[in-house]
This record gives structure tokens, sequence and C-alpha cells, in this order.
């Protein structure tokens, strides 16, 4: 898979060079190619921002600035070959591993990463016309550029793609990904049996390994109702009762968690941009 990510500040992007994905594209099953933005920008001061129309704080990155980086870079492959775009800003929808698994079976990708108060909107709108475009948030909090939230997305989508994770079963007992059902997964331990007078649960040390499932269970349902509720809500309303058995419902009635009153989360935006700009319409 190659990925290709353009900024301002390629040096932010150089924990690529470590770790999986670092090990990934030393072995040539990753071919990751960080651009500098600067390289596009014209006139004596290399300025790739200016002020907002309508007025309002901060600076904005400029449409001939990034039209030319992605003209270049989105046409630097194999011939008829396209890119899909990622773009990184708040204002997104929420990175989730469903999406990652999508760009996972991706052959390329362009990440852009934006500073200031953003890029100018006609920028992603016109790069809608020739690739498909997705905006991406990694939660509800503003960064200071999109770079850090790249690299996020780059070792997600990394340890996904075949051959880059060592071994592939880890990935599919995730958190979030379909082997656990949507659960967060239980607490693990490993030796010393007792550290610091604390004890490895007993149930785990027995080697009933159906009495082990049912306690990891137990404390995946307790753990995502008191942190991650609207987790449950989302298993409930894609698989219904079949979601949770009799033992399922007493841990989570333990715990307050009430199966029924629970608002129906809605089944939105794939983030992916229209030609004209548009957004998807979230049927509400
Ligand atoms: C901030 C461009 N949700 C994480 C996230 C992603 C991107 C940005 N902020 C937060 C961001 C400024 C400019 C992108």
């Amino acid at each position: 898979m190659r990925i290709d990510v353009v900024t301002i500040f390629p040096g932010y992007l150089a924990p690529l060079d470590e770790a999986l994905v670092g090990r990934a594209r030393r072995a040539g099953r990753l071919d990751v190619r960080v651009h500098d933005l600067r390289r596009w920008a014209t006139g004596v001061h290399q300025a790739v921002d200016d002020a907002p129309y309508g007025g309002g704080p901060g600076m904005l990155m400029t449409a001939p600035v990034w039209g030319a980086a992605l003209d270049e870079v989105a046409g630097s492959g194999p011939t008829g070959a396209v890119p899909r775009l990622l773009v990184p800003t708040p204002a997104g929808p929420p990175l989730t591993q469903q999406r990652v698994a999508g760009w996972a079976g991706e052959p390329w990708l362009v990440i852009a990463c934006g500073r200031y108060e953003g890029i100018d909107a006609r920028v992603l709108a016109d790069a809608a016309r020739r690739m498909p475009v997705e905006e991406v948030s990694l939660g509800d909090y503003v960064l200071a550029g999109g770079e850090v939230a790249a690299l996020v997305v780059v070792e997600a989508v990394s340890r996904l793609v075949p051959g880059v994770l060592g071994n592939p079963a880890s990935a599919e007992l995730d958190s979030f990904a379909e082997g656990t059902g949507g659960l967060l997964e239980a607490p693990a331990y490993t030796r010393p049996e007792r550290w610091r007078d604390l004890d490895v649960p007993a149930v785990l040390r027995g080697g009933d390994h159906g009495a082990v499932a049912r306690w990891r269970r137990d404390r995946s349902l307790e753990r995502t109702a008191t942190v991650r509720p609207d987790l449950l809500d989302a298993l409930l309303a894609r698989d219904g009762n079949a979601a949770l058995d009799a033992r399922d419902r007493e841990v989570l009635a333990a715990c307050g968690y009430d199966p029924a009153g629970r608002a129906r989360p809605a089944a939105w935006q794939t983030g992916e941009v229209a030609a004209d700009g548009a957004r998807p319409d979230p049927g509400r």
C-alpha cells in the first residue's frame, strides 16, 4: 500500500520511521511518502495561507497551493490510478475501526494535513471531482493541525495491511473489531501471579476455558456499560435482542444499564464529499 502525506511540517511525521510502520516501510510492505506543501507555494514569501472571506479569526490555507500539490501528488501514480484523499479535521465524521478497515483495503491513500483554521473549502470540492474524498475527526477536540491525526490514521491502517502486523490474529481480537462484538476488552494479566499484594483473578488460572470466556464477557459488558454506553446502544440497535443473553442482561442491570430505554444512535456519515462539495444527507 502507498500513503502520501502532504504537510507544511514534514518533520512532524518523523515517527513514521519508527516501530511497526518504520519496519513495514523498510521491508517494502508500505510505501509512505511525506511531502512539504511549501514546494507548491509561489512568491517571495512562499505563503500557504490567507485571511478568510467574511472575516473571523485566524488564517486559511489557500486553494492554489493545495490544488497544485494535490494535482501533482495524485497524478504521480501508475496510469489511471487514483488515490483516496483523507483530510483530518475536527469538523469531520469520527474515525472508526470500520473506516480504518475499509482504507486498509485501498491501494493508495493521500492525507492532506491542514494547519491554522483549515483549508479553503473549494480544495476538497475540486479534488472530489476526480478522486474519493473523506474528512475524518479523531474526536471532539482541536489540534494545531492535521499532522498528529495523520500519524494516527497511518498507524491504524498500516497494522491491518497484510504482512505488516507480526501476528494477524491480534488485529481481530481488538476492541471495536468484529471479533469482540463491539464491546471493550476485559482487563488482562500476565506473570507474576501475585504483584504488590494484587492477585491475578483465580478464574484465569483455573484452566476452565468456558469460565474464562464468561468472566471476560462479564468484565467487557461492565466496562462498556460504565465508560462507553454508546457502544452498547449501537450493538443493540444493530443486533437487537440477539446481541445479549440472559446472563448479559443480569450483568448490565447490575451496573445500571437499561437496554430498553436507550436512544437509538443514527446510522450516519461515511464522510464522503461529493464533487459539488455537498455532504451526505443525515436523514434527520
Ligand atoms: C486542527 C487542521 N479531531 C482531531 C483533529 C484533527 C484535525 C485537527 N484538529 C483536531 C486540525 C487545525 C487545522 C486540522
